[in-house]
């Protein structure tokens, strides 16, 4: 059914030893190996294209009429705040779609503009919004990502606060991130890719880029993250070695964050975030350069944090949900991805850590942006060119 890659450790072949004993050596090699397999296996996980089916969903559009919807979230009372990449927020609200005034200035420029909105845990008491976006502030060319928290009030944002600005600006196109999660423990993570520079950015803890990082929800580090104190480094730092998460999720169930990330071409990832690990970028990779050459001939090394899944070929993931809505009781429990390269929605089955089964689900509906299941379990899905639709449940 699946490739699962494991690692098992090479044990020294030559044993000179007498008749009786062999038995026995061969019994303490067996039980070495057992212990050294259960420690070293790799949970890392593909399923090939061949294998991956197709499910009829209805879907119907809820918000039409949008360019890029990069990032959407739900206000408790049901309505809705989008994210337009070239620098617009929409509050959705009673079926009208309004700009809220005050919005931050975006750079507009390759994968970087308004990228993510997520709505504070806590904000029915402190009325808290998180946003990232790229900016300009700051010295130098170009931009950077920037992560931000501001109040909603009368159609427009106050109180804005810009908890993180990733330095320092360049004007390349790629990988600015972002997506936004929160770990139901007072803590915001938020991503970074590697901003194009992947031989300088993801290994170096003292430059910002190719990162996860774990912030308190008023912006402060906590003094538990993996990096405090050391020398240099970026103290907002959670994990290094990626190239460009666009999206994350809480998994409830597991009480971990998991992000995916595109990979070059070949080898887009999912992996479970774990405080001070290294993901890999650009050592290790299942992937290979865009013009077919490969940059690293190892796909997973000691140092490296291994991913749960990847995907050869790419997807180009964008967009990550934990289905937990009664609502869909085929999806319950299991993770949705984007798919901008082959416009789609992605259906990855769940057991616990392991992904056992891919099904694509609103097939060619274009390029999908982002997925968020709604306070009262409906899944949206926003598309590019379109707007923002909802899956509707089978009947
Ligand atoms: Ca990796």
């Amino acid at each position: 059914m699946k490739i699962r890659i494991l690692l098992v450790p090479v044990f020294a072949a030559a044993f000179v030893i007498g008749c009786g004993e062999n038995e026995k050596a061969k019994a303490e090699v067996d039980q070495q190996a057992t212990e050294n397999d259960s420690i070293q296996e790799t949970v890392s996980v593909t399923i090939p294209e061949e294998q991956l089916t197709t499910a009829e969903y209805e879907f119907e559009v809820v918000v039409p009429d949008l360019q890029i919807a990069w990032g959407l979230d739900f206000l408790p009372d049901g309505s809705m705040l989008i994210t337009e990449k070239s620098g617009e927020l929409i509050h959705y609200k009673d079926e009208k779609k309004q700009q809220v005034k005050a919005s931050p200035e975006v750079y507009n420029r390759g994968q970087g503009g308004f990228l993510d909105v997520a709505v504070g845990p806590d904000f029915k008491n402190d009325g808290w919004i998180y946003f990232t976006y790229a900016s300009t502030e700051g010295e130098g060319e170009g931009g950077n990502t920037t992560l931000m928290r501001a109040k909603l009030e009368n159609n427009q944002l106050t109180n804005k606060e810009v908890l993180y600005k990733a330095v320092p600006n360049s004007t390349r196109g790629q990988h600015f991130g972002s997506r936004i999660s929160f770990d139901g423990q007072g803590h915001l993570f938020f991503s970074v890719g590697d901003r194009g520079d992947r031989d300088v950015n993801p290994q170096d803890l003292t430059r910002d880029g190719g990162k996860v990082y774990r912030l308190n929800l008023d912006g402060s580090i906590p003094q538990d993250n993996p990096f405090v104190g050391e020398a240099g480094a970026k103290e907002a730092v959670f994990s290094y070695g990626h190239r460009n998460p666009q999206g994350m999720i809480f998994n409830k169930e597991t009480g971990e964050v998991w992000v995916h990330e595109h990979g070059p071409q070949g080898g887009d990832e999912i992996n479970v975030i774990k405080k001070g690990a290294n993901y890999g970028w650009p050592l290790v990779s299942y992937g290979i350069n865009y013009d077919g050459t490969s940059f690293t001939d190892e796909t997973a090394g000691p140092d490296f944090e291994d991913p749960l899944y990847y995907w050869v070929p790419s997807i180009a993931p964008s967009g990550f949900v934990f289905v937990t809505s009664d609502k869909y009781p085929e999806l319950k429990g299991d993770v949705l991805v984007g798919s901008l390269k082959f416009q789609y929605v992605e259906h990855l089955s769940l057991n616990g850590k392991e992904v056992t089964a891919r099904e694509k689900i609103l097939e060619q509906i274009g390029r999908v942006r982002d997925i968020v299941e709604s306070p009262d379990g409906d899944l949206y899905v926003s598309v590019e060119g379109i707007g923002i639709v909802k899956i509707l449940p089978k009947q």
